[in-house]
């Protein structure tokens, strides 16, 4: 029976090189942080739990069209030829495993924040480590000058409490958990009721 073969595809610059040669178990694919570094598919054998199956690495699909900006600044011109690339490869594959950048999510909420809280500030309170996790609580402020979560502008001036905890291996942030008191802060804004005082 032929091997399953598994594609790794994703946008540029989001690790599917590094997680190629880490199944691969050698530095078979060109790692850099260009985005755009790798353009054709390269194939490996390898094995994860017991299973044998061959891992192709694929070049970053780049979205941008109409004359912005392109994502892959190392490819700009293979653009096309790229993708055709990573098609072949998931027409190849039995699975596809589609890889994304973690830190988008948090660029998502601060791009936000931001907009609707122009002044945003995260003043630190406390920082704890312990053993590979390191916990950060702090303060966000700001005043609501833009939409937010469905909220439209109060002028309203915020300040609620946030909890990160971050696990860290090889000098990178690999887990994130967060929690943001989301309560106090539509409570603040007037979205929802406070609690009455009696
Ligand atoms: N912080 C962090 N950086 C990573 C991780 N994985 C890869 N990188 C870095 O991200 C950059 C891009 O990694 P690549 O593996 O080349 O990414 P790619 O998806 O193959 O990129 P293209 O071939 O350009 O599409 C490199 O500088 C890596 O060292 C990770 O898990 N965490
Ligand atoms: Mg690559």
């Amino acid at each position: 029976m032929p091997k399953p073969v598994v594609a790794l595809v994703g946008r540029p610059n989001v690790g599917k090189s590094t997680l190629f040669n880490r199944l691969a178990g050698e530095r078979l694919a060109i790692v850099d942080d260009i985005p755009g570094t790798t353009r054709d598919r390269l194939a490996a054998e390898t094995e994860w739990n017991d299973v044998n199956f061959n891992i192709i690495d694929t070049g970053g699909i780049d979205p941008t069209h109409g004359g912005k900006t392109p994502l892959s600044v190392g490819s700009a011109d293979f653009i096309q030829e790229i993708r055709e690339q990573a098609l072949v490869a998931v027409n190849e594959a039995d699975a596809v495993l589609f890889i994304t950048d973690g830190s988008e999510g948090v660029k998502v909420l601060t791009g936000m924040l931001r907009s609707a809280f122009p002044d945003f500030k995260a003043t630190i309170d406390d920082i704890l480590t312990e053993g590979d996790k390191v916990v950060i609580r702090m303060t966000w402020t700001g005043t609501q000058k833009g939409e937010f979560m469905g909220v439209p502008a109060t002028g309203k001036r915020v300040s609620f409490g946030v909890i990160d905890i971050i696990r860290i291996a090889n000098g990178k942030v690999v887990e994130h958990w967060g929690q943001m008191d989301s309560m106090s802060l539509m409570q603040q804004l007037g979205a929802i009721p406070a609690p009455s005082a009696g």
